[in-house]
């Protein structure tokens, strides 16, 4: 590099600082100690590395950039505008504002090249291991020899708060077993977080804790030194067969004269007068603000046609590669768009002759091994409970890098297959991560994620699952074991408050399906859903079949609640609302009542999320305001079922943690039974 070029790679980087100084400075707030700091270690990725097309954002096979720490969006936001994204410098002057395409943190869907939602920590490190298990899989899946149509690397800015998150171990620990070679990560070492030094409270040798990972480990002395960045980047990329992790000691604030190095420059503006310091001390013009100079405006403006050219090169790879291997190209277009192929529900199970009790977690089995040999993007796996929540692909083999060794022990594997072209991940136990990471492999597209777990550890998963709602993802959540219907396991393991919990959450669909019949079509409806994840789930407990032409077909579980079952045609007096295993319980209170002359109705509400949306005349159909005697039966938190029952109705559910009993025990104990649904309607029919 010559001088005139070095002068000009600093310009760009002060480019990159003071865009982001000035907009937390013009929005009187923010974070723009971390672009400061990292500027030179973006700037070396962004410009040497990163194949991207700033014209087309959504280009299928570029790499993935994830922003971990995502308090500093200002550093993505200057790369942005800088690289030629359709984001202007009127958009970082609207940094932070109302309906601006530049939010606090990054969020997906708002701001083109914006890859995923950061801002609480860890979860970034998360998805982009999930973006890489994505492009792994249909790597192994799609290229020929000669045809690497998928073929791209994931990096990852993460900060100490990052890699002090437990979310971030849990994912780099599977990231170093899978041996994903074509993930790369920057530790931006700055010794200092939010609230003050890393010495307060983060002194173990992360470096060493990743070697341990079997990550490939590198580190930079000095942030500062673009040459040393870009040069770990290609020791990085030629390592293939770990995940990368790089080192790189950067001054938190860099050229700040009096907050340089200190936490002051981590989350608010530098104020007025330092701002001008900062830009004094760096050779920087102090005005105008949001300066982009011309030569820098051009430079890094090169990053378009580059990506342009990149593109229209694997453009025209897909098009031979459609020429010889036309299935496996219209397959990868289908899988990349999203679209499910035609046929891919035809030959799901039906159980309406079926009389033989079923657990809905054992319907979910048999309806996934069917809709696994229709969609080879359907792929996922378990925190180390598949024998027990049953999501698995039997026969499609295991995700594991084909480098680990030969004579390892398989026992558990749930195929001969065993690379990465298998379709069950074992996260092993990390609820956490395999949320985070199931939302990267849905960021990345081409695939349908699902996770397994217990219900009740889906507080474990909660974070993720909320960035996934917000994101507005097609992820499937397969959790089992739904209530005290767990038995002998105890409180620990029974979910209480986990449905209102989810419910509770906008944007996510949780369905609990009363048989067979509506577990079949709560997949059906998981997998329709491209906007938003669902929860399933599931009993453990069998349950019987509600399918003897008695009561209404499943398809009502597409919206959300339906009438079940009816006494007569007789307007109703008592409305009975369940979920899941207490549909049971309802019918049965519902037939004692019937058998009494009193009309009744039963109403199955597997998810709230559907059945809100659907519109007020077909809602008052099922569960109609006159009707005042409305009970809702559900083993879980009561709070919340007035919003069915209103203040007139009543709920038979659970307050408090359940006990470790066999399950039939438990419903009785706690009051769970239909002699106790009938009596709360004689009270109510007696007021
Ligand atoms: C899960 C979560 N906890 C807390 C925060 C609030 N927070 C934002 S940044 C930060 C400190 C992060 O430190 P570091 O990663 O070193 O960033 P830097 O100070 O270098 O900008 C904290 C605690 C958050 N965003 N997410």
């Amino acid at each position: 590099m010559n001088n005139d070029e070095r002068r000009l790679v600093e310009r760009s980087v002060n480019t990159i600082r003071f865009l982001a100084v000035d907009a937390v400075q013009h929005a009187n707030s923010g974070h723009p100690g971390l672009p400061m700091g990292c500027a030179p270690l973006a700037y070396a990725l962004w410009m040497n590395h990163l194949r991207h097309n700033p014209t087309n954002p959504r280009w299928f096979n570029r790499d993935r950039f994830v922003l971990s720490a995502g308090h500093g969006s200002m550093l993505l936001y200057a790369l942005l505008h800088l690289t030629g994204y359709d984001l202007t410098l009127d958009d970082i002057r609207d940094f932070r504002q109302w309906e601006s395409k530049t939010p606090g943190h990054p969020e997906f869907g708002i701001t083109p090249g914006v890859e995923v939602t950061t801002g609480p920590l860890g979860q970034g490190v998360g998805n982009a291991v999930g973006m890489a298990i994505a492009e792994a899989y249909l790597a192994a899946r799609f290229n020929r020899p000669g045809y690497e149509v998928v073929d791209h690397h994931t990096y990852v800015i993460a900060g100490d708060g990052d890699l002090m998150e437990g979310v971030s171990a849990e994912a780099c620990s599977l990231a170093g077993h899978l041996g994903l070679g074509k993930l790369i990560l920057f530790y931006d070492d700055n010794k200092i977080s939010l609230a003050g030094a890393t010495s307060l409270s983060f002194t173990e040798n992360v470096g060493e804790r990743f070697e341990s990972y079997g990550w490939h480990v590198q580190h930079v002395n000095d942030g500062n030194d673009v040459a040393s960045i870009d040069d770990a980047v290609r020791r990085a990329k030629e390592e293939t067969s770990k995940p990368s992790l790089i080192c790189v000691r950067t001054v938190i604030g860099y050229g700040s004269p009096h907050k340089q190095g200190t936490y002051t420059s981590h989350g608010s503006p530098l104020g007025a007068d330092e701002v001008k310091a900062a830009k004094t001390n760096l050779g920087w013009p102090p005005e105008p603000a949001f300066f982009v100079p011309d030569d820098v405006a051009a430079h890094m403006r090169q990053a378009a046609a580059k990506g342009e050219s990149s593109e229209s090169e694997w453009t025209d790879l897909v098009d031979a590669y459609r020429k010889t291997h036309a299935g496996a190209a219209d397959e990868l277009v289908r899988m990349i768009e999203g679209v499910l192929p035609d046929g891919w529900d035809t030959d799901l199970p039906s159980y309406a002759d079926e009389t033989k009790d079923l657990s809905t977690r054992k319907a979910s089995e048999a309806v996934l091994q069917v809709l696994a040999q229709h969609l080879p993007e359907l792929i996922g796996g378990t925190a180390d409970l598949n024998p027990s929540t049953l999501a698995w692909v039997k026969g499609f083999g295991d995700f594991q890098s084909p480098r680990l060794s030969d004579d390892v022990d398989r026992q558990g594997a749930v195929g001969e297959t065993w690379d990465y072209s298998g379709r069950n991940i074992h996260y092993g136990v990390r609820e956490h991560a395999m949320g985070a990471i199931a939302s990267g492999m849905a960021l990345h597209g081409g695939i349908v994620p699902f996770t397994g777990t217990f219900f009740t550890f889906s507080d474990y998963m909660r974070p993720s699952i909320r960035l996934a709602a917000l994101m507005g993802l097609r992820v499937i959540y397969v959790f089992s074991h739904d209530s005290i219907g767990v038995g002998e396991d105890g409180p620990t393991h029974q979910p209480v408050e986990h449905l209102m919990g989810l419910r509770i959450i906008p944007n996510l669909r949780v369905i609990r399906p009363a048989d067979a019949g509506e577990t079949v079509e709560a997949w059906r409806n998981a997998l329709r859903n491209l906007k938003s994840p669902t929860a399933l789930v599931f009993t453990r407990q069998n349950l019987p079949i509600l399918r003897d032409g008695l009561h209404a077909a499943p398809d009502g579980v597409h919206r959300g609640g339906y009438v079940l079952w009816q006494s007569s045609e007789q307007e109703p007096e008592v409305v009975l609302i369940a979920s899941g295993s207490e549909v049971h319980v309802a019918l049965k209170a519902g037939k004692t009542l019937a058998d009494d002359g009193i009309p009744v109705r039963v109403v199955s509400l597997p998810c709230w999320e559907i059945f809100d949306r659907q519109e007020e005349g077909y809602r008052e159909s099922v569960i109609p305001k006159s009707v005042k005697v409305r009970i809702a039966v559900e083993a879980g938190t009561t709070l919340g079922w007035e919003h069915y029952v209103g203040l007139d109705g009543a709920v038979v559910g659970m307050d408090g943690f359940g006990a470790s009993a066999p399950a039939s025990v438990l419903f009785e104990e706690f009051g769970v039974t239909a002699e106790r649904v009938v009596a709360v309607s004689r009270e109510l029919l007696a007021r």
